[in-house]
């Protein structure tokens, strides 16, 4: 039985890696770090079939204890600061976590077993103000948050690693991605629970920032699909995941409100507290590598994954 490590593991992508790789018959080792309260929500229905061990990337210690007990031969380094406006407000946190916990762990894989196969969730993030449309793997970066520069290091260093001591170390740089596990303070999980408040008469408006943004926005379940492939592949690389779509986060209030016969303009207030001090304007992937090399495609539309967020919300907030 192939064993995997998992950082990262009670968020929104390692909940469902997680579910892929019991199906496909690993042992799963998830980490987790203490917290004051459990935040296992996401993972309750797999606590039986995964093993939880605790650990920060802000201490090398804990990594190389855990490398050394599981022997895995695969670890996805999924764990990160992950939201952008945070980033403004804890910098040099999302740094420390971001970048340089990608380093504390690259090296407790080197220490530990070189030969074991390393992920890095990269992000197009990364590509910030862009410079070239769509954004494939060889477009320049120009990152517009903290979070982007620090995502950016742990692009480079995983690079680095890979170049430097002949590890297979692999990148991912994934476009935005959602699920009805998606955080709540991320746009899309908003507008979908916003939404569903509104028409059971639990809120009256929604306060949104910049509508005018544009994302490249896929299905969770798919993209942790598309990680699992990369490391399944002859040679370590680094592959864009995306849809090849882009959709404006008005386009996303649109169906989502109209999915539930309301029109978004007499509910979505614009709020000067969501906008950011450097936006992103514009996402869109050419993931032609990764359909080509790793013959992933993504399988839930645009308007599906609107609509599916949506009715979970509803159905969560009626049972109350
Ligand atoms: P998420 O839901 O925010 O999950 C982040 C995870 O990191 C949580 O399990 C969190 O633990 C953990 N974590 C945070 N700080 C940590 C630390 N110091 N030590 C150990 N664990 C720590 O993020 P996600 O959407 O699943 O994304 C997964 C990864 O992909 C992240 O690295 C993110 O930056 C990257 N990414 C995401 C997207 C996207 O659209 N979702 C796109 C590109 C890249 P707690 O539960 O304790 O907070
Ligand atoms: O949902 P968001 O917060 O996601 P963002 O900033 O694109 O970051 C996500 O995707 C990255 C991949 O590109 C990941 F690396 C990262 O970890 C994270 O998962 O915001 C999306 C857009 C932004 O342009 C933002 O300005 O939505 C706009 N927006 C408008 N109103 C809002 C709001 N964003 C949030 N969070 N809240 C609002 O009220």
């Amino acid at each position: 039985m192939p064993t995997a490590l998992v950082t990262g593991i009670t968020g929104q992508d390692g909940s469902y890696l997680a579910e892929l790789l019991l199906k496909k018959g690993y042992r799963v080792i998830g980490v987790a770090r203490r917290s004051s309260t459990v935040t296992f929500e996401r993972i309750e229905h797999l606590l039986d079939d995964i093993t939880i061990v605790q650990g920060d990337l802000h201490d090398q210690g804990s990594l190389l204890a855990f490398l050394e007990e599981y022997k895995p031969t695969e670890v996805y380094n999924l764990a990160a600061q992950s939201f952008v406006p945070t980033s403004w407000n804890q910098p040099a946190l999302t740094g420390d976590v971001t970048a340089l916990g990608v380093t504390r762990l690259l090296e407790a894989v080197r220490y530990v077993n070189p030969r074991i196969r390393f992920y890095q969730a990269s992000s197009s993030e990364m590509f910030g103000k862009v410079v070239e449309v769509p954004q494939k793997e060889t477009t320049p970066f120009y990152p517009r948050s903290p979070y982007g520069v620090a995502k950016m290091y742990g692009h480079w260093i995983t690079i680095n690693y890979r170049e430097s001591f002949d590890m297979f170390a692999v990148s991912g740089i994934l476009f935005n991605h959602e699920s009805p596990r998606r955080g709540l303070e991320f746009v899309t999980r908003k507008i979908s629970n916003g939404v569903a408040r509104i028409k059971l008469g639990l809120a009256k408006d929604l306060h949104l920032g910049n509508l005018d943004a544009q994302r490249d926005w896929g299905f969770a379940g798919d993209y942790v699909e598309a990680m699992w492939l990369m490391l399944q592949q002859e040679k370590p690389d680094s592959y864009v995941v995306g849809t090849g779509e882009t959709h404006s986060v008005r386009e996303f209030c649109e169906i989502a409100f109209g999915y539930l016969d309301l029109d978004y303009k007499k509910y979505v207030v614009q709020d000067e507290r969501f906008y950011r001090p450097a936006e992103v304007d514009l996402l869109i992937s050419d993931p032609s590598k990764a359909r080509a090399a790793l013959c992933w495609e993504p399988s839930v539309s645009f308007r599906d994954l609107v609509t599916m967020m949506v009715d979970s919300d509803m159905a969560r907030l009626k049972k109350g």
